[in-house]
Parts: C-alpha cells; structure tokens; sequence
C-alpha cells in the first residue's frame, strides 16, 4: 500500500491492527456480539408491556433503562424516532411515559420539559398509530380511538389479496397479535399511576376527549406515510362494523390467531421474528392464561432483546445480529491475506455458521404461511429460525472462503441446500425479497397503516438481497461446476437484469437496510461483478462516477440517515469509516485505481486508532425508510475489509 503523506499518526500495519482489534472481539462461540439498537420506540414498549402483564423489572435495570431514555432525549424535551432522527410524536410521548412508568416523577425537569414538547403539538392524540396503540393497552388511550384491526381478516379467502398472509412477515407478525389484542380490547389494571399520567400526556381530561376524531390525527413529525383514499375508505367500513361485529366470528377469529401465535412461538422458542411480535405475544398469553407455560417461557426470553450499552440498557431491534456479522467479519479477515494470523479466528467463526444454518423446514409451514427453511441462514441464530435471502448469501459466501481453512467444513450437501433455499427465493421481477417471496400486490402499500413506516406491507425484492444472491451462487457454481448450474445460470441473469433496472439515472443504487446510497451501491457493483459484468459496461462507469462526485474533502464518504426518508444523498459533517468502505469497495471492485481511491484509503488510515479500531461515528444501518439502526461491528469489519483489499490490489 502506498504510504499516506499526510497520515503521521497512521499505523505501520493498520491490517494487523484492525485483525487483531476484530479477534479481540470475538465471542467464544466464534461470533460477535454487539449492540443493535437505535429505534427509540422499543424500550417504551417494553416496559408498557411489563407494567401491563406485571413483569417485575429488576432495580438496576429500571435505573439503567432510565439513564438511556434520559440520554437521548433531544434538547428541545422530545425523542426522535431512532437516535438521530428528529423528534416524533410517537415517541416523545412513549418515552415520557415509560419515564413515569419506572418512577421518574413528573415534576422532573426532563419530563417538564417533554410536556411542554409535546403538549402544544397535539400530545398523544397526535401520535402515530402504533404509539396509540400501546397507550390503549395500557389504558392512557380509548381503543375507540383507533382504527379497528379486526382478527377477522384472517378469516377472509387467501385467494385475496389483502388475506394477511400476503404481507410481508414483520408487517404480518405484528399484527397478528395487534390484532388478538384489538379484538379483546384488552388493558392494564388502572392504578393511581396510571390515572395521573392520564391527566400529564392530554390537554383535556381524558373522559372529555373525543376519541373518534382523534383516529385519523397524526403530528406532522409522525406523518412519513400519508393516509391514502383507500385506507380511509377501509376505515370508514370497519369503523362502522366494529360496534356491530358478531360475537360467534370474533370468537373464531380470536382462536385462530391464537393459534397462529402459538406456531410463531414454538418455531422460534418463543422469541419471535422480531422485538414488537415478541412483546405482543408476551401480553397475549397473559391475558389468555397467566398461569400458564406460554407466558414463562416469553418471560424468560425477554431479556435477549436487552441489550446493556455505554448509553444505558435498551432494547434492541432483533434477538441479535450475530450470523449476519459474523459472515461480513470472515470475509473482511478472508479479504487480508494474512490468513495464518486470522486462522484461529476463521475458524471459531465457520463454527458459528455451522452451528446456526437452519437444517430443516418449521412442521406445517403451510398452516402458518411460513416459506421452506432448510439449507437457509438467519439473521441472527438458529432458535430464532427464520432464514433471510442475503443472510443465507453471505453465509454461503463466507462458508465456501472459510471452506479450506478449517477442518470440518459445512460440506457439499448443506452448501446445495443453500443454493436451493435461494433459488427458491427468486421474485418473478428477478429480484430477491427479504424473508419470503413477494406475497401482494404493490397496491398493498396504499393500505399502510403505520403513519411513520414505509414499504412495509408486502416483501419488495431489494438491490441487497437480489446481489448477496447472486454473488453467493455465482462462488457455490466456481467451487461445484455442475452442481445446480443450469437453475444458477439463469437465475443468476434474471438477477443481473433486475439489478441493471434498478440502478438511478445518476448511477446509484438505493439502499433499504442500511444508510443509503454508498451501501445499495456497493451491493449493486459487486452483484454485477459477480455475475461477470465488465468494467467497461456503462452501468459499472456510471456508479463509479456517482461515487466520485460524493467524495468528500478528508477523502472520506459519509451519508447522513436523513439519505434514506429523503431518497437523495444527505452528507454528514464529515467522513464516516463504514461508509468510505462501501464506497472503496465498490470502487476498487470496478477497477477504479488511482487519486480517489488513495484519498479514501488515507482517511481510512489517518483515522484509524492505535488499538486498529476506528472511533464512533453516524448510524449507518436502516429499516423501512424512517428508522435507523446500529450495527455495532461494522466499524470493526468494513474498515478492515477495504483496507484489505486496497492492500491486495494487483499493482499496476
Ligand atoms: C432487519 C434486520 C436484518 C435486515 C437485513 C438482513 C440486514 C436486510 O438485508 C434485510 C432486512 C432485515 C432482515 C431486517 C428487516 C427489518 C427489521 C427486521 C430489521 C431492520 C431489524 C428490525 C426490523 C423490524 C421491522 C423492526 C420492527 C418494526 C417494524 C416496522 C415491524
């Protein structure tokens, strides 16, 4: 590598540094484990749920739960939807709540100050939908004041497009249980608390207020979705059927969820896809049996979601993120070339992977609407079970690195389970979803409940997940010619084109799960590459040139998490590590060389801290346009990885 002039603090070797700083951060059980929070909604919602199923939270627990709220409360007195964004209704409100909730009085200057915050822009009958929703449950909020989300859908034919199956799971596993607890109008004993906060998150007193004109009114700040004609419209009839619904349907609807419920629980020994599902599933059995093994067992398993962090105890937005890091860590270590150094460390690694691949399909997927599993990789680990398209890529991807280098590799038979786990997972558009195959229609969309989220009523094929396939099976195919390969090669060309139409005009690709532009278009290079794209072809010299023009001054690339609510490129103050790696990697992959990339690998350098880590820096994760999330080891891991391969460079 070139020496950086202007880098005098920059490490002899910053690669061992940076391998050396990722070894020292490994897990024993061969991943790592990190801090994945961000969203802001999730610890409130947590502790709604525990005040309303009486959970005890320990003491100092309650303190380090209140030392984070505290924490990120913005100076104005409001919270905003992730740790970065701008204040929400929804979640100013929510935080306030669980404030009281574990004890901070309301005289307090910080919750004075979320009053006067929220209070003059509507309070809680401005909230977003879901912020309204928890608040019914705790009884701060009249059910009366929210559209219906009536069980009875799931009854409806699944040859309709708007059967619940057909959403995408996240959106569908959290209302599944909505939709059980709506049906019940099930909420926590009122205690003195209760009422008082009743009197501190309203104007007027809470038996004055006019619930039904407070269903459709959303703070600005909130307002990310628009209600489209159509909800409106679904709105108007379900309103009108709510007061009038049969007892016998509702009867049977509420048992059919609960049925639904209970295979999520024990196809995921009861964590549950994500942190909202779990939540709801815990107050379900509560309110079905208290008593009962369901709601110890959710009980016991809470705590995967808590996560204690220099900013205090949180919760996070999935059980963990472990697979899907530890794939990205052995192929940055992979990347260096120093393979005897990270040996040890690859291979604690592959045994993760080996550990936590799905080996078979949940019992009677067809009954709960699950896709086949087996030979897939999750996002997190295999209790958890439910396997993602990209995590299923990289985990083959790094598999097949990782295969020569260990003693006991994953094998040529689990390898094509992968494969066809994959191929399974094609979109007729070419393109690969998340979890399943899109299910619905796009119209879906125009039904999106959720005010603050976007995209997130059915699985869209993604730039991502569509790449990391066809990178992974492009590197099975390399390594077992003639295995599959007649089902790779053309799914592999329906993939291509599929990426080759998403690209921008101004030759980016947009990210959906992490921030924004540098990371959909690292995807989208490498996916083309993969494929056996040449550096010539104009959609490689277009991203090239889209990345140049957002080079920063100090060399760096840096996106701010506003890129992805606003669709265009949104600059940080600065450089940002995790960011210039997806930018270099995508460059140097489309054989740029030269002064850009120089310039990258010295901010890289110049940046770099003595124990080979990089310091803190912007979220850089995303879901559904609005919400940022943090992914504690990308900074451990793409640094590295772009270091790697500048070093490995063929010189020219
Ligand atoms: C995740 C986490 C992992 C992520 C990747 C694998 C990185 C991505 O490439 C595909 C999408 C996926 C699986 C993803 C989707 C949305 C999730 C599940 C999350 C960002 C973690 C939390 C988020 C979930 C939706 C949060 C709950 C909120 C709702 C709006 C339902």
């Amino acid at each position: 590598m070139p020496r950086d002039a202007d880098a005098p603090r920059a490490l002899t070797d910053p690669i061992s540094a940076a391998l050396g700083y990722l070894e020292k951060t490994q897990h024993t059980d061969g991943s790592w484990h990190g801090d994945y929070g961000g969203p802001q909604f999730l610890l409130p919602a947590y502790v709604a749920v525990a005040e309303t199923a009486k959970i005890e939270i320990p003491a100092d627990q309650r303190a380090e739960m209140i030392r984070y709220m505290r924490h990120h409360q913005a100076a104005d007195g409001g919270w905003g939807l992730h740790v970065e964004g701008d204040n929400h209704m929804f979640t100013s409100v929510l935080n306030y709540v669980a404030l009281r909730l574990l004890g901070v009085p309301a005289d307090d200057p910080a919750l004075k100050k979320a009053r006067d915050w929220f209070l003059p822009r509507g309070g809680a009958l401005a909230s977003a939908a879901w912020g309204k929703f928890i608040l019914s449950v705790l009884g701060l909020y009249d059910y009366r004041g929210l559209n219906p989300i009536p069980p009875e859908l799931w009854l409806l034919p699944e040859s309709l497009p708007v059967h619940p199956s057909r959403l995408w799971c996240h959106c569908r596993m959290v209302y599944l249980p909505m939709s059980w607890l709506y049906g019940r109008k099930v909420t926590a004993e009122l205690t003195p608390l209760l009422e008082e906060i009743r009197t501190e998150i309203y104007t007027e007193p809470f038996d004055r207020i006019d619930w039904a004109a407070a269903r459709n009114r959303v703070a600005p700040h909130d307002a990310y979705t628009p209600h489209s004609r159509v909800i409106q419209s679904v709105n108007k009839v379900l309103n009108e059927y709510e007061p009038r619904h049969s007892r016998a349907l509702r009867g049977r609807a509420q048992n059919f969820v609960l049925e639904q419920i209970g295979y999520e629980d024990r196809n995921t020994d009861y964590i549950c896809i994500g942190p909202i599902n779990k939540l709801y599933h815990t107050l379900v059995w509560y309110f079905v049996d208290r008593d009962g093994p369901e709601l110890a067992r959710h009980i016991e398993r809470l705590s995967d979601y808590l996560y204690q962090a220099e900013d205090g105890l949180k919760m996070q937005g999935y059980n963990n993120s472990r697979l899907w890091d530890t794939t990205f860590a052995m192929q940055a270590a992979m990347a260096s070339n120093r393979h005897s150094e990270a040996e040890a460390m690859l291979s604690r690694a592959h045994t993760y992977l080996d550990d936590n691949q799905v080996l078979e399909d949940v019992p009677d997927k067809e009954k709960c609407y699950r896709h086949r599993s087996k030979g897939g990789w999750p996002f997190s680990d295999r209790p958890h079970g439910w396997p993602i398209s990209d995590c299923t890529a990289e985990g083959l991807k790094a598999s097949l690195l990782a295969e020569k280098r260990v003693e006991r590799p994953i094998g040529q038979s689990r390898l094509t389970d992968a494969v066809d786990q994959i191929l399974s997972w094609q979109n007729e558009d070419g393109g690969w979803a998340t979890y399943e195959l899109t299910r619905g229609p796009k119209w879906l969309e125009l039904l999106n409940p959720s005010d603050c989220f976007a995209d997130i009523m059915i699985d869209y094929s993604y730039v991502e997940c569509t790449s990391a396939c066809v990178q992974a099976m492009m590197a099975f195919n390399k390594r077992y010619p003639g295995v599959r390969e007649r089902e790779i090669r053309e799914s592999v060309q329906r993939g291509v084109d599929y990426i080759l139409e998403m690209q921008r005009a101004d030759g980016s690709w947009e990210g959906s799960w992490g921030v924004c532009f540098s990371y959909g278009t690292w995807f989208g290079v490498l996916g083309l590459k993969a494929a056996g794209i040449p550096n010539e072809h104009p959609a490689l010299s277009k991203a090239v040139a889209f990345l140049k023009r957002h080079q920063m001054p100090d060399g760096g690339w840096g996106e701010h998490a506003r890129s992805c609510a606003e669709r265009r490129w949104v600059d940080t103050e600065k450089g940002q590590a995790v960011m210039t790696s997806w930018s270099l990697l995508a460059l140097m992959e489309a054989g740029e060389t030269g002064e850009v990339v120089e310039r990258g690998i010295g901010f890289l350098r110049r940046t770099q801290r003595q124990d080979g880590s990089w310091p803190a820096e912007h979220i850089a994760g995303m879901f559904n346009k609005t919400s940022a999330i943090h992914y504690d080891n990308y900074l451990k891991i793409f640094p590295l990885w772009a270091l790697s391969v500048a070093d490995t460079r063929p010189v020219d």
